[in-house]
């Protein structure tokens, strides 16, 4: 999508990113405005706007931004403790329309999250 930030780093548009982990399908990059000491952001490289755009053809590709992000917390050696998420919908959080999960460790994570 023409104004999507996310659609714009996926095709590479964004300078200074710092890419974790990508393929065809999928991205993980480090977040702009950290939460935690280990902040990354898992996104398909196509534009879905959010988890309930998400479609049944997407199935696939669902399951391979969970994978994804294993990856990524490998990667960034926060396997053993992360939190996953993602905010669907402004109420919820949610600032970019482009379907994200936020993949966060480092320190110990509350629950209630709030
Ligand atoms: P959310 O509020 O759940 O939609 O999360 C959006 C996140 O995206 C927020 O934590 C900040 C991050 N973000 C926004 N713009 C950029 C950007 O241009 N680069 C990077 N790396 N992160 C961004």
């Amino acid at each position: 999508m023409a104004d999507c930030i996310f659609c714009k780093i996926a095709s590479g548009e964004i300078p200074n990113v710092k890419i974790v982990y990508e393929d065809e399908a999928t991205m993980a990059f480090l977040d702009l405005n950290p939460q935690a000491p280990v902040h990354a952001l898992v996104i398909p490289r196509r534009h879905i706007d959010r988890l309930t755009a998400a479609e049944d053809g997407d199935t696939e590709l669902l399951g391979k931004l969970q994978l994804t992000a294993a990856k990524t917390a490998k990667l960034l050696k926060v396997e053993g403790a992360f939190r996953l998420v993602t905010n669907n919908g402004k109420g919820a959080g949610q600032s970019v329309d482009h379907l994200h999960y936020h993949l966060l460790g480092g320190r110990k994570m509350l629950w209630p999250p709030g």
